[in-house]
């Protein structure tokens, strides 16, 4: 079974991107597995090795949107791509604008080892 650390490398991690390319959005939400049953309507990639993005659980301790007090902020901007669900788009043709970006990161973190397990926002 994926744990919740899994799944947000699944659906939050291509240190590999980004790619300059407008359907970057539709492929990847695709591949990862985030068309299925329904288009989710918003995601975030991040493109930063692996080992950034999981220190960012020992950075700047915030409180998430929903209150819990386990999120934290990148100390660092990093570069990432927004994916929206465009306004037209209807299950199972799940269409996305891309955008790329450079923003602090907010993840929430759990576990031991302590690492992020969702991505709250990018300010
Ligand atoms: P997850 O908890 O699986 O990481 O907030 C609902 C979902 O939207 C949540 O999924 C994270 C995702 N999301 C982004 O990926 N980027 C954003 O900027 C925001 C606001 C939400």
């Amino acid at each position: 079974k994926e744990s919740p650390a899994m799944k947000f490398q699944r659906q939050h991690m291509d240190p590999d991107g980004p790619s300059n390319n407008s359907n970057y959005c539709n492929q990847m939400m695709r591949r990862r597995n985030m068309t299925e049953g329904w288009c989710k309507p918003v995601n975030t990639f991040v493109h930063e090795p692996l080992v950034d993005v999981q220190a960012i659980c020992l950075q700047g301790n915030i409180t998430c949107k929903n209150g819990k007090p386990n999120c934290h902020k990148s100390n660092s901007s990093m570069n990432i791509t927004d994916c929206h669900k465009t306004s037209g788009s209807k299950y199972p043709n799940c269409d996305y604008q891309t955008s790329q970006k450079e923003r602090h990161v907010i993840v929430a973190c759990e576990g031991n080892p302590y690492v992020p397990v969702h991505f709250d926002a990018s300010v």
